[in-house]
């Protein structure tokens, strides 16, 4: 726990335990009011009530049944989501970022895409391949640290906020946070040999404090992150170009793939939704039938 005083090593009390079954106690980004003893052996005596939270259900075993699933924090008080790609090395998954972007939905945060690596292919190239995101109204913000473009507009976004940083290994999310926050000594990856591998060894979430206010989390949870608390009938819902349409459809059961009078598809048609996002929606309801069927 880290507090005015310092840092402090605290646990919880049997009460909170029984207080709280439906949820984690605390996680990463709670605030908490601990008793000080000494400085290894506390008690946390309340926790604050989360303001956003983002997390998953955990599935329990056999059934896929929502109301007795606990709920798993990733993070605690989150303010944003940021998603980091590189233009290059590795290349850019798109379909995986409009996973991302569902979770962000889901979760009722704000997304925010870092686009890395600008210098190996020109902001141009980067923007075409991005500028859609921006136009149905993420933020994109494009960076280099090797050509030190763009850092100081990430900067300013981090500022004062608990932002949540995710992408890709090789992205260069540890290379941006050593340039952000000189200092902060992340260990970043060398290109050549074989030391890539197993290098990436964060298994819990670690917040770190940054100069400018603020705190960004690097959760390793949120990588494999599948949908696990998202139906596929209501998947149009966290694509936030595709959910204004949805009400348009003839039938209110669309799927959006072959009914007529569909609003959506009549979306693609004429340039509301990019033809991709289309097909990652597509693609996502695809897996999920699929994960519904295998578990019921
Ligand atoms: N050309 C170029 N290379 C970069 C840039 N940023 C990072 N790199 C390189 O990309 C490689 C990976 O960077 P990291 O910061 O370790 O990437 P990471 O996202 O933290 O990767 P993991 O910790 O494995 O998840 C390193 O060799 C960096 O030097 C950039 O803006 N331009
Ligand atoms: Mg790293
Ligand atoms: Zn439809």
């Amino acid at each position: 726990m880290r507090t005015a005083e310092g840092d402090f090593i605290a646990t919880i009390p049997g009460r909170l335990k029984k207080e709280r079954l439906e949820t984690d106690i605390v996680a990463a980004g709670d605030r908490v009011t601990i008793s000080i003893q000494d400085r290894d052996t506390n008690l946390i005596e309340a926790v604050t009530e989360r303001k956003s939270v983002l997390s998953r259900v955990r599935p329990s075993a056999g059934a896929r049944n929502l109301s007795s699933d606990r709920e798993q924090v990733l993070v605690a008080n989150p303010d944003q989501l940021v998603f980091v790609f590189s233009v290059k090395n590795p290349t850019p998954n798109l379909r995986k970022l409009d996973r991302f972007l569902v979770v962000a939905e889901l979760n009722t945060l704000p997304a925010v895409i870092c686009v890395n690596k600008v210098d190996l292919g020109g902001v141009e190239h980067a923007q075409q391949q991005f500028q859609l995101y921006a136009d149905i109204g993420y933020e994109v913000i494009y960076t280099s640290v090797k050509a030190n473009i763009g850092l100081d507009a990430l900067r300013d976004c981090l500022r004062g906020k608990l932002s949540v940083l995710t992408g890709s290994s090789g992205v260069g999310k540890s290379s941006l946070l050593n340039a952000l926050q000189p200092g902060l000594g992340l260990q970043v990856r060398e290109v050549s040999g074989t030391t890539g591998k197993g290098l990436h060894t964060t298994r819990h979430t670690e917040l770190f404090p940054l100069d400018v206010g603020g705190y960004v989390a690097d959760t390793p949870g949120i990588r494999g992150l599948a949908l696990f608390d998202v139906e596929p009938t209501e998947l149009d819902g966290y694509f936030r170009e595709i959910a204004p349409l949805v009400a348009s459809c003839q039938f209110n059961d669309c799927t959006h793939t072959h009914e007529p009078k569909c609003a959506v598809v009549a979306g693609v048609k004429n340039g509301r939704i990019h033809p991709d996002r289309y097909q990652s929606y597509l693609r996502l309801r695809e897996e999920h039938e699929k994960l519904d069927e295998a578990l019921y």
